[in-house]
């Protein structure tokens, strides 16, 4: 496999099935324990309504900001890998699920190809994802806006900080 420079990447953590925050650590501890990432800073686990498909149980919802060695694809797959791993069975978009990790940004990469959108398109326009992003990245700039003033045009909008 091809190494790529260290990186830094954020990553997005979702699940409502099962025991949520469970969930959110199994996926945190087998992308270090497979030396998917290295360097791992957590947010605080959120509980967020959820977006999209309203109809459903509400969501836990994390960030990570972490450094990997991985070109942008090995990464995808070891995150889809994990979701697999994990149990997770594709249903629904948008739908209920047991872990979704989904990639935030790959260092400054802009890429839009049919697997992998980086940035990723919707992170500026949610606040399950901005909230714990800016509690771990205030200064990340998001379409030029810090992370930080994006998320509290959130605020008040029923993304609840856990403990
Ligand atoms: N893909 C493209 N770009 C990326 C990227 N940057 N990171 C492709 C990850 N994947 C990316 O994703 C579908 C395809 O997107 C993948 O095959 C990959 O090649 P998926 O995870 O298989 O399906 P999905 O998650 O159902 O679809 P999608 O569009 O990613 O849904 P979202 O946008 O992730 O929304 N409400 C709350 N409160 N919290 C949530 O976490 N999540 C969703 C899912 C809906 N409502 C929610 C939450
Ligand atoms: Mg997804």
């Amino acid at each position: 496999m091809i190494e790529a420079p260290a990186t830094e990447v954020g990553i997005s953590l979702g699940s409502n099935i099962g025991d949520k925050a469970a969930n959110i650590a199994r996926a945190v501890g087998l992308l270090e324990a497979r030396g998917t990432l290295t360097h791992i800073k957590l947010s605080s686990l959120y509980r967020t309504p959820p977006w999209g498909v309203t109809e459903q149980d509400w969501f836990i919802n994390a960030c990570l900001v972490a450094s990997t060695r991985l070109p942008p694809l090995e990464l995808l797959a070891r995150l889809q890998a994990i979701e697999h791993d994990m149990g997770r069975v594709r249903v629904q978009r948008w739908g209920p699920r047991l872990i979704d990790l989904d990639i935030l940004y790959y260092g400054d990469l802009v890429l839009k190809s049919e697997a992998l959108t980086l940035p990723h398109p919707e992170m500026g326009n949610r606040g399950f994802v901005l909230i714990p992003l800016a509690e771990i990245r205030p200064d990340l700039l998001v379409g030029g806006v810090r992370a930080q003033v994006l998320a509290q045009g959130f605020a008040g909008q029923g993304v609840e900080r856990l403990g």
